[in-house]
């Protein structure tokens, strides 16, 4: 297993849509072991494969506090979501230090591959269902900040470019 390094805004990698995972081979299954180290180590809820610069349709989430309980999905799919809604203070490993209010369906059904590739399907509820829902967006380019209004969002981006000129980095923008 090996710790990996996690992106951050404005990298224009988070930006992309991840490609579907043909088969699930020791390869995916190491990269999910690295996803998971990298994960608890943060420490986060969940991990997309392109928050530490892969881009793959893999996520991780593991939502309870006392034991670890770690679901692994390849090539999540959502097929149905409730009409109820729940709103939650969502944080991302991507974007450091910055909570914002999201409103998503509080439940989900989700089909997947597990890391046998064998096809699952699980239904989600209040935070687990959110960090699915969060995750997934990370696998077509969606950050949770893009549910922020326009004004809000621009001002989180632009503290985040600044911080990455003043480290030196080439930042786009
Ligand atoms: O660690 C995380 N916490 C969290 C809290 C509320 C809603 C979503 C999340 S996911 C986040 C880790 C992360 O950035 N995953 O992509
Ligand atoms: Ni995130």
């Amino acid at each position: 297993m090996a710790l990996r390094e996690i992106l951050t805004v404005p990298d224009p990698r988070l930006r992309q849509v991840c490609k579907p995972v043909e088969t699930v081979d020791d390869d995916i299954r190491q990269l999910i072991d690295d996803m998971l180290e990298t994960m608890y180590a943060a420490p986060g809820i969940g991990l997309a494969a392109i928050q530490i610069g892969v881009p793959k349709r893999v996520i991780v989430v593991d939502v309870d506090e006392d034991i670890r309980d770690p679901v692994c999905l390849v090539n999540p799919e959502v097929v149905w979501t409730s009409d109820e809604k729940r709103v939650y203070e969502e944080g991302c490993l991507s974007v450091p230090e910055y909570f914002d209010d999201v409103e998503r369906p509080d439940r989900c059904r989700v089909r997947f591959l597990d890391r046998d590739g064998e096809p699952r399907e699980i239904e989600a509820e209040d935070l687990l269902a959110t960090c699915i829902q969060h995750e997934i967006d990370h696998l077509n380019g969606t950050l949770f900040i893009d549910y922020l209004s326009k004004l809000k969002r621009d001002r989180v981006v632009k503290k985040f470019v600044k911080q990455a000129r003043q480290s030196g980095a080439a930042a786009p923008l």
